[in-house]
This record gives C-alpha cells, structure tokens and sequence, in this order.
C-alpha cells in the first residue's frame, strides 16, 4: 500500500522540501493550497508535477475536513503558517488565526476524520524556536521555558501546546519539531539571509550598491531547510509521539552572515554596502538563539549536514546565478 502524505503550506520552502523526500520515498503526496488563482499553485504544478493539490484554508474548518477526507493520509505534515515575524505585529490578529487557530482546525480535521474512518493519521505540528523568544536557558532545549517576543512566537506556542493537548487528550500521535531557523535557495527574500545573499548577487554583478537591514548583532541558530525537513519525516516515523528540538548547535550573528557572504564575492570589508534603517528593527528581537538537539540526534538518529558557511556560499552562488539569468532574459 502506498503510504499517503497531506502536506499544508507546500507552496513553502519547506513544504516543496518535504515533498520531494516524500515523492522520493513513494509516498503519495497531497498539498494543500488555499485561495483562488494561487500563482504559487501554478508554480507548483511545474517543478512539483506528483503533487496533488486540494483547495483548502488553515481559517476554514469545513474545507480542512473535506481535504483529509479527500486525501485519507497516513501523515499530515502541518506546515502552513503565517510565517514572516516583522509582518506579525502589523497583522496580530491574522497571524493569530492562522499560525495559532489554523493548527487547531487541522487538529480537529484530523480528529473527525480518525473517529469517522478508523483511519490512523500521523500528526506533525510545524513548531518554531521563536518560542523561546527571550531566552531563558543557553542553549534552549525541548523543556527551556517558553516566553516568545512577536504575535507570531505567541501564536506559535498556542499551535505547539494544542499539539501536545490534543496528543494527551486523545490519544493522537501527534508531535511537535521545534526548528531553529532554516534556509536554502528557495527561501523568500523577506528573510535575512535570502535578502542579503540576494543583495550580494546583485552587487556583484553591478545591479545594485548595497543593502539597507535592521539591527545586526541578533544572533541565529541557521540551518539547511533540507535536513530540517528530514527531521520531520523521522519524528512521524516514531512509534511514540514527542517533541524535539531541531538546530546546528551553532549560532552566528548577522554580522558573521554579512562577513561570509560578502567574502563569497571578494569584499572582506562591507561596511560601506550596507545601511542600517530602523524601520527594520522589530518592536521586541528575539536575540539569541542557539538550539540544544541532542534529543533529536540520539532518538531520531538526526544530525545537519550542511554547515553556515556552506549554506550561504550555496545562497550566494544561486543568487548569482538565478540573477545572471534574470538579468540577460530578453525584455
Ligand atoms: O530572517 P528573519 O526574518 O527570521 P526570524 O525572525 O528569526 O524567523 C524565521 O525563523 C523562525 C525559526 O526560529 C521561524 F519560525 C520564522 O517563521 C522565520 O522563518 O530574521 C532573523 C533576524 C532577526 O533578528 C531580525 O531582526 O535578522 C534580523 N534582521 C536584521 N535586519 C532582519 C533584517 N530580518 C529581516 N527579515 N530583514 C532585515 O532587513
């Protein structure tokens, strides 16, 4: 029998991850797309051909309940979320729907469909480590005190504390990955890494001058989104439903990631190519974040196996690249 997936957010750098290993492993893969004329569905239906979209949003219930009855999955991966921090405080309450309510919806669907069926659905909560927000242990592992700083991290530890309810209520295998920051080449230009590797493209191929960021000494616990996505799939794998942290074990500054990627096109110095605007300092930073994964290591066998400086020479390389293309298409 093929194993069945139903994946939410795959039009993500995450879901589109996660469905290739899927695919890879003969699983079905189903992925849920919310709104009318989604461009990124059209995008999908591209590069990820296999994928078989059902129209669904994390806000409506109904057609969450229609889309696993649709897909009868072995596993759901629950990775649709607002999921850009800054934006979270202009819109408190939509991220709170979405990123906090929409895994409650998901949950319920799951639910109704176990009880109508008696079918047995493997449940996993996309968890973030802007949970721990303002740090109370160094570094922050499964049992660090949660204490996020954005309506996002708030909204993320609604969705992680109804994961674990409803695991204990009802009996749901149903876990929770605590990812540290993860990147790679598709990651939106909206975060850090991607918009400066992005930026150093283009500086090095004379289509811009600089970059303009907010504050630099914040300090990250960065990772390929590829072996993240890996984890995802071990922890459904379990017998016993749990949570786990997943992270380098290594934190950099903005600063180490202006140094390797300007150093990726030759500039030791980059003082002069970038501007600081406070308009991209965040009311309340997360400041350092640095994951202890030796759970996820001993149990699941996990481990990263791309380091910092690989991951954004690859960003950089790509951007070049990707911008090179862009750049000589004919207008
Ligand atoms: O790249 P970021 O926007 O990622 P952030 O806020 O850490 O969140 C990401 O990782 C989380 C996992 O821990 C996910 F849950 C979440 O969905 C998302 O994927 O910002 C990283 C750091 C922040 O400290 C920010 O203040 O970079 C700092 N920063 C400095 N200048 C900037 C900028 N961030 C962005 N996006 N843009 C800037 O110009």
């Amino acid at each position: 029998m093929t194993t069945r997936a139903l994946i939410t957010g795959i039009t993500g750098q995450d879901g589109m991850y996660l469905a290739e290993l899927l695919h890879d492993k003969g699983y079905e893969v189903f992925g849920l797309v919310a709104g009318q004329n989604n461009p990124k569905a059209d995008l999908l239906a591209v590069s990820h051909p296999y994928v078989k979209v059902i129209s669904g949003n994390l806000l409506d219930l109904v057609s969450l309940i229609r889309a696993v009855a649709h897909a009868k999955p072995d596993e759901v991966y629950n990775l649709g979320a607002i999921s850009f921090v800054a934006y979270s405080w202009e819109n408190a309450r939509l991220t709170s729907d979405v990123t906090g309510g929409g895994v409650l919806n998901m949950l319920e669907a799951v639910r109704y469909f176990q009880d109508s069926s008696g079918h047995q659905v493997r449940f996993y909560q996309a968890s973030s480590s802007e949970m721990f927000g303002n740090a109370q242990e160094v570094p922050q592992r499964e049992s660090t005190l949660l204490w996020p700083r954005s309506p996002y991290g708030v909204a993320k530890v609604y969705g992680h504390y109804m994961t674990i309810n409803y695991r204990e209520s009802y009996g749901m295998h149903a876990s929770s990955g605590i990812l540290f920051n993860h990147e790679s080449p598709r990651r939106g230009v909206e975060f850090v890494t991607r918009k400066v590797t992005r930026a150093v493209a283009r500086i090095q191929l004379g289509l811009q001058t600089g970059v303009t960021l907010g504050n630099l000494d914040a300090k990250r616990d960065w990772g390929f989104a590829g072996d993240y996505v890996r984890a995802m799939w071990l922890m459904l794998q379990q017998d016993t439903a749990d949570d786990y942290v997943i992270s380098t074990g290594e934190t950099h500054s903005i600063r180490d990631l202006l140094d390797v990627a300007f150093d990726e096109i030759g500039i030791p110095d980059w003082d002069d190519k970038v501007t600081i605007d406070p308009t991209y300092v965040r009311p309340a930073e997360v400041d350092l974040l640095i994951g202890d994964s030796s759970k996820a290591r001993s149990v699941l066998g996990w481990e990263p196996t791309v380091t910092f400086d690989q991951l954004i020479r690859s960003m950089v390389q790509h951007d070049i690249a990707e911008q090179t293309a862009l750049s000589t298409q004919p207008q």
